[in-house]
Protein backbone atom coordinates (compact mmCIF):
# COMPACT_ATOMS: atom_id res chain seq x y z
CA UNK A 1 0.00 0.00 0.00
CA UNK A 2 1.06 3.42 -0.94
CA UNK A 3 2.75 5.86 2.35
CA UNK A 4 1.66 8.88 0.33
CA UNK A 5 -1.60 10.49 2.65
CA UNK A 6 -5.04 9.00 1.91
CA UNK A 7 -6.75 12.29 2.84
CA UNK A 8 -9.78 11.89 0.42
CA UNK A 9 -11.63 15.91 -0.22
CA UNK A 10 -15.15 15.72 1.34
CA UNK A 11 -17.18 18.20 -1.05
CA UNK A 12 -17.81 17.67 -4.86
CA UNK A 13 -19.24 20.67 -6.62
CA UNK A 14 -21.38 19.75 -9.46
CA UNK A 15 -23.80 22.18 -11.20
CA UNK A 16 -26.13 22.54 -8.25
CA UNK A 17 -25.57 19.40 -6.65
CA UNK A 18 -22.82 19.26 -3.39
CA UNK A 19 -21.67 15.23 -2.92
CA UNK A 20 -20.81 14.67 0.18
CA UNK A 21 -17.70 12.46 -0.42
CA UNK A 22 -16.57 11.58 3.30
CA UNK A 23 -19.06 8.94 4.25
CA UNK A 24 -18.44 6.89 1.58
CA UNK A 25 -17.00 5.65 -2.14
CA UNK A 26 -19.41 7.01 -4.54
CA UNK A 27 -20.76 5.10 -7.59
CA UNK A 28 -20.61 6.30 -11.20
CA UNK A 29 -22.69 3.58 -13.46
CA UNK A 30 -21.89 3.46 -16.93
CA UNK A 31 -24.21 3.58 -19.68
CA UNK A 32 -23.14 3.75 -23.00
CA UNK A 33 -25.49 4.36 -25.60
CA UNK A 34 -23.23 3.09 -28.35
CA UNK A 35 -22.92 0.35 -30.70
CA UNK A 36 -19.40 -1.01 -30.49
CA UNK A 37 -18.67 -0.36 -26.86
CA UNK A 38 -15.86 -3.10 -25.56
CA UNK A 39 -18.65 -4.50 -22.74
CA UNK A 40 -21.64 -3.47 -23.46
CA UNK A 41 -22.15 -2.70 -26.93
CA UNK A 42 -25.64 -2.62 -28.57
CA UNK A 43 -26.79 -3.65 -25.02
CA UNK A 44 -28.36 0.24 -24.61
CA UNK A 45 -28.16 1.73 -28.04
CA UNK A 46 -32.19 1.60 -27.79
CA UNK A 47 -33.26 4.93 -25.81
CA UNK A 48 -36.12 2.70 -24.34
CA UNK A 49 -33.48 0.40 -23.04
CA UNK A 50 -30.86 2.94 -22.10
CA UNK A 51 -33.41 4.92 -19.47
CA UNK A 52 -34.70 1.50 -18.48
CA UNK A 53 -30.90 0.61 -17.62
CA UNK A 54 -30.45 4.29 -16.32
CA UNK A 55 -33.52 4.13 -13.51
CA UNK A 56 -32.03 0.14 -12.30
CA UNK A 57 -28.80 1.70 -11.52
CA UNK A 58 -30.14 4.61 -10.06
CA UNK A 59 -32.24 1.85 -7.58
CA UNK A 60 -29.31 -0.09 -7.14
CA UNK A 61 -27.35 2.95 -5.42
CA UNK A 62 -25.48 4.94 -8.48
CA UNK A 63 -24.46 8.26 -7.12
CA UNK A 64 -23.83 9.70 -10.92
CA UNK A 65 -24.96 7.92 -14.00
CA UNK A 66 -22.45 8.42 -16.90
CA UNK A 67 -24.10 8.32 -20.63
CA UNK A 68 -21.95 8.12 -23.30
CA UNK A 69 -22.14 7.92 -26.87
CA UNK A 70 -18.53 7.04 -28.78
CA UNK A 71 -16.54 4.02 -27.67
CA UNK A 72 -13.03 5.32 -26.39
CA UNK A 73 -12.10 1.22 -26.75
CA UNK A 74 -8.50 0.29 -28.23
CA UNK A 75 -8.10 1.09 -31.52
CA UNK A 76 -11.63 2.50 -32.05
CA UNK A 77 -12.26 5.77 -34.34
CA UNK A 78 -13.78 8.88 -33.35
CA UNK A 79 -17.56 9.48 -34.18
CA UNK A 80 -19.03 12.69 -36.09
CA UNK A 81 -20.53 14.89 -34.05
CA UNK A 82 -24.42 14.44 -34.99
CA UNK A 83 -23.87 10.66 -34.73
CA UNK A 84 -22.78 11.13 -30.88
CA UNK A 85 -25.47 14.05 -30.11
CA UNK A 86 -28.29 12.00 -31.55
CA UNK A 87 -27.10 9.24 -29.24
CA UNK A 88 -27.04 10.76 -26.41
CA UNK A 89 -29.61 13.78 -26.23
CA UNK A 90 -32.77 11.58 -26.34
CA UNK A 91 -31.36 9.48 -23.34
CA UNK A 92 -30.28 12.79 -21.37
CA UNK A 93 -33.44 13.95 -21.52
CA UNK A 94 -35.18 10.68 -20.69
CA UNK A 95 -32.56 10.76 -17.37
CA UNK A 96 -32.86 14.45 -16.65
CA UNK A 97 -36.80 13.93 -16.88
CA UNK A 98 -36.28 10.88 -14.09
CA UNK A 99 -35.63 13.40 -11.53
CA UNK A 100 -33.68 11.01 -10.05
CA UNK A 101 -31.37 11.97 -7.09
CA UNK A 102 -28.18 10.93 -8.98
CA UNK A 103 -26.49 13.40 -10.60
CA UNK A 104 -25.97 12.63 -14.78
CA UNK A 105 -22.37 12.97 -16.59
CA UNK A 106 -21.80 13.47 -19.99
CA UNK A 107 -19.21 10.95 -21.47
CA UNK A 108 -17.52 13.28 -23.87
CA UNK A 109 -14.12 15.16 -25.26
CA UNK A 110 -16.49 17.30 -27.88
CA UNK A 111 -16.86 20.52 -26.09
CA UNK A 112 -20.24 20.63 -28.77
CA UNK A 113 -21.71 17.74 -27.15
CA UNK A 114 -20.97 18.97 -23.60
CA UNK A 115 -22.48 22.22 -24.04
CA UNK A 116 -25.52 20.89 -25.37
CA UNK A 117 -25.72 18.03 -22.54
CA UNK A 118 -25.24 21.01 -20.03
CA UNK A 119 -27.94 23.06 -21.18
CA UNK A 120 -30.35 19.92 -20.77
CA UNK A 121 -29.14 20.35 -17.58
CA UNK A 122 -26.43 17.62 -16.96
CA UNK A 123 -24.06 18.47 -13.96
CA UNK A 124 -20.31 16.91 -14.99
CA UNK A 125 -18.41 16.50 -18.20
CA UNK A 126 -16.08 13.49 -17.88
CA UNK A 127 -13.49 14.14 -20.16
CA UNK A 128 -11.15 10.77 -21.19
CA UNK A 129 -8.76 13.18 -22.56
CA UNK A 130 -8.32 15.65 -19.73
CA UNK A 131 -8.30 18.74 -22.02
CA UNK A 132 -6.24 17.25 -24.35
CA UNK A 133 -8.49 17.36 -27.14
CA UNK A 134 -10.86 20.32 -26.80
CA UNK A 135 -9.74 22.88 -24.10
CA UNK A 136 -12.92 24.80 -24.50
CA UNK A 137 -14.53 22.30 -22.40
CA UNK A 138 -12.92 24.09 -19.14
CA UNK A 139 -14.90 26.78 -20.49
CA UNK A 140 -17.74 25.31 -20.33
CA UNK A 141 -17.35 23.66 -17.11
CA UNK A 142 -16.98 27.02 -15.40
CA UNK A 143 -19.50 28.61 -16.99
CA UNK A 144 -22.11 26.14 -15.37
CA UNK A 145 -20.49 25.59 -12.57
CA UNK A 146 -20.65 21.80 -13.80
CA UNK A 147 -18.12 18.97 -11.95
CA UNK A 148 -15.25 18.27 -14.39
CA UNK A 149 -13.54 14.96 -14.23
CA UNK A 150 -10.29 14.94 -16.26
CA UNK A 151 -8.59 11.51 -17.22
CA UNK A 152 -4.96 10.67 -18.46
CA UNK A 153 -4.74 8.99 -21.47
CA UNK A 154 -1.93 8.45 -23.59
CA UNK A 155 -2.55 8.96 -27.49
CA UNK A 156 -5.37 8.52 -28.64
CA UNK A 157 -8.13 5.87 -28.51
CA UNK A 158 -7.28 4.65 -32.08
CA UNK A 159 -3.11 4.04 -31.17
CA UNK A 160 -3.07 4.50 -26.99
CA UNK A 161 -2.25 0.94 -26.44
CA UNK A 162 0.05 0.65 -29.20
CA UNK A 163 2.97 -0.01 -27.27
CA UNK A 164 2.93 2.53 -24.28
CA UNK A 165 5.83 3.22 -22.49
CA UNK A 166 6.56 5.37 -19.51
CA UNK A 167 9.77 6.09 -17.51
CA UNK A 168 7.87 6.27 -14.48
CA UNK A 169 3.72 5.96 -15.01
CA UNK A 170 2.60 7.27 -11.96
CA UNK A 171 4.62 10.24 -11.86
CA UNK A 172 3.71 11.02 -15.47
CA UNK A 173 0.17 11.16 -14.77
CA UNK A 174 0.30 12.69 -11.68
CA UNK A 175 2.21 15.47 -13.50
CA UNK A 176 -0.10 15.51 -16.54
CA UNK A 177 -3.23 15.45 -14.07
CA UNK A 178 -2.01 18.45 -12.27
CA UNK A 179 -1.29 20.73 -15.13
CA UNK A 180 -4.97 20.03 -16.65
CA UNK A 181 -6.04 20.68 -13.34
CA UNK A 182 -4.25 24.09 -12.79
CA UNK A 183 -5.61 24.76 -16.86
CA UNK A 184 -9.22 23.80 -15.28
CA UNK A 185 -8.84 26.18 -12.31
CA UNK A 186 -7.12 29.11 -14.76
CA UNK A 187 -10.43 28.84 -16.92
CA UNK A 188 -12.50 29.36 -13.68
CA UNK A 189 -13.80 25.90 -12.62
CA UNK A 190 -14.04 25.75 -8.85
CA UNK A 191 -11.54 23.45 -7.25
CA UNK A 192 -14.24 21.92 -5.63
CA UNK A 193 -15.52 21.19 -8.88
CA UNK A 194 -12.29 18.91 -10.51
CA UNK A 195 -12.40 15.02 -10.12
CA UNK A 196 -8.58 13.17 -11.35
CA UNK A 197 -8.93 9.85 -12.86
CA UNK A 198 -5.81 8.12 -13.81
CA UNK A 199 -7.51 6.58 -16.89
CA UNK A 200 -6.83 3.05 -16.33
CA UNK A 201 -5.99 1.55 -19.92
CA UNK A 202 -5.88 4.87 -21.78
CA UNK A 203 -2.47 4.10 -22.90
CA UNK A 204 -1.31 1.54 -20.12
CA UNK A 205 -0.23 -1.81 -20.16
CA UNK A 206 -0.95 -4.24 -17.47
CA UNK A 207 1.95 -3.60 -15.86
CA UNK A 208 1.22 0.39 -15.59
CA UNK A 209 -2.44 -0.18 -14.46
CA UNK A 210 -1.39 -2.09 -11.53
CA UNK A 211 1.19 0.22 -10.61
CA UNK A 212 -1.44 3.19 -10.86
CA UNK A 213 -3.68 1.09 -8.75
CA UNK A 214 -0.82 0.36 -6.22
CA UNK A 215 0.71 4.15 -5.98
CA UNK A 216 -3.07 5.88 -6.36
CA UNK A 217 -2.21 7.67 -3.13
CA UNK A 218 0.39 9.98 -4.92
CA UNK A 219 -2.72 10.98 -6.87
CA UNK A 220 -4.89 11.32 -3.87
CA UNK A 221 -1.90 13.86 -2.56
CA UNK A 222 -3.05 16.00 -5.72
CA UNK A 223 -5.59 17.42 -3.62
CA UNK A 224 -8.85 16.20 -5.72
CA UNK A 225 -11.13 13.66 -5.80
CA UNK A 226 -9.62 10.79 -7.55
CA UNK A 227 -11.86 8.71 -10.01
CA UNK A 228 -10.87 5.56 -11.05
CA UNK A 229 -12.25 3.11 -13.85
CA UNK A 230 -11.42 -0.63 -14.37
CA UNK A 231 -14.41 -2.19 -14.91
CA UNK A 232 -14.57 -5.17 -17.31
CA UNK A 233 -11.05 -3.67 -18.34
CA UNK A 234 -8.31 -6.05 -20.89
CA UNK A 235 -5.99 -6.00 -17.69
CA UNK A 236 -8.58 -8.03 -15.53
CA UNK A 237 -9.17 -10.00 -18.15
CA UNK A 238 -5.53 -10.64 -18.67
CA UNK A 239 -5.13 -11.49 -15.02
CA UNK A 240 -8.22 -13.80 -14.52
CA UNK A 241 -8.16 -15.67 -17.55
CA UNK A 242 -11.71 -14.43 -18.66
CA UNK A 243 -13.55 -12.92 -21.16
CA UNK A 244 -15.58 -9.49 -21.18
CA UNK A 245 -18.69 -10.84 -19.88
CA UNK A 246 -17.03 -12.56 -16.79
CA UNK A 247 -14.87 -10.06 -15.35
CA UNK A 248 -16.98 -9.03 -12.52
CA UNK A 249 -14.74 -10.99 -9.70
CA UNK A 250 -11.35 -8.87 -11.03
CA UNK A 251 -13.10 -5.47 -11.38
CA UNK A 252 -14.75 -5.93 -7.77
CA UNK A 253 -11.14 -6.83 -6.35
CA UNK A 254 -9.80 -3.75 -8.62
CA UNK A 255 -12.37 -1.16 -7.23
CA UNK A 256 -11.60 -2.51 -3.30
CA UNK A 257 -7.74 -2.02 -3.78
CA UNK A 258 -8.51 1.63 -5.14
CA UNK A 259 -10.50 2.56 -2.17
CA UNK A 260 -8.49 1.14 0.21
CA UNK A 261 -5.84 3.37 -1.50
CA UNK A 262 -7.50 6.44 -1.56
CA UNK A 263 -10.07 6.40 -4.72
CA UNK A 264 -13.12 8.51 -4.05
CA UNK A 265 -15.21 7.27 -7.17
CA UNK A 266 -15.34 4.58 -8.64
CA UNK A 267 -16.98 4.00 -12.57
CA UNK A 268 -18.92 0.69 -12.98
CA UNK A 269 -21.01 -0.86 -14.96
CA UNK A 270 -22.32 -3.66 -12.39
CA UNK A 271 -23.60 -1.16 -9.61
CA UNK A 272 -25.17 -3.30 -6.98
CA UNK A 273 -22.40 -5.83 -6.92
CA UNK A 274 -20.49 -2.55 -6.56
CA UNK A 275 -22.63 -1.41 -3.67
CA UNK A 276 -21.99 -4.58 -1.93
CA UNK A 277 -18.29 -4.65 -2.54
CA UNK A 278 -17.67 -0.68 -1.61
CA UNK A 279 -19.81 -1.56 2.03
CA UNK A 280 -16.73 -3.58 3.09
CA UNK A 281 -14.04 -1.76 1.55
CA UNK A 282 -15.13 1.55 3.17
CA UNK A 283 -16.35 -0.34 6.30
CA UNK A 284 -12.16 -1.02 6.42
CA UNK A 285 -10.56 2.51 4.79
CA UNK A 286 -12.94 4.74 6.15
CA UNK A 287 -13.01 3.08 9.68
N1 LIG B 1 -13.30 4.34 -19.24
C1 LIG B 1 -14.09 4.23 -20.33
C2 LIG B 1 -14.90 5.31 -20.72
N2 LIG B 1 -14.93 6.44 -20.00
N3 LIG B 1 -14.18 7.72 -18.17
C3 LIG B 1 -13.39 7.85 -17.09
N4 LIG B 1 -13.41 8.99 -16.38
N5 LIG B 1 -12.57 6.84 -16.69
C4 LIG B 1 -12.49 5.65 -17.34
O1 LIG B 1 -11.68 4.78 -16.94
C5 LIG B 1 -13.31 5.48 -18.51
C6 LIG B 1 -14.15 6.56 -18.89
C7 LIG B 1 -14.10 2.97 -21.14
O2 LIG B 1 -15.07 2.08 -20.69
P1 LIG B 1 -16.49 1.85 -21.36
O3 LIG B 1 -17.30 3.11 -21.33
O4 LIG B 1 -17.15 0.70 -20.70
O5 LIG B 1 -16.17 1.40 -22.84
P2 LIG B 1 -16.25 2.12 -24.25
O6 LIG B 1 -15.26 3.25 -24.25
O7 LIG B 1 -15.90 1.04 -25.24
O8 LIG B 1 -17.65 2.65 -24.44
Amino acid sequence: MSEYPRQRPSTLKLAGIELDLSARTHIMGVLNVTPDSFSDGGRFFDPADAIAHAEEMVENGADIIDIGGESTRPGSEFVPLEVELNRVVPVIKAVVALGASAAISIDTWKSEVAERALDLGVHVVNDISGLMFDTRLADLAARYEAGLILSHIKGTPKNMQVNPTYDDVVSEVRDVLAKAAGAAMSAGVGPQSIVVDPGIGFGKRLEHNLEILKRLGELVALGYPVLIGPSRKAFIGKLTDAPVDDRLEGTLAAVTIGVANGASIVRVHDVKEARRALALADAVARA
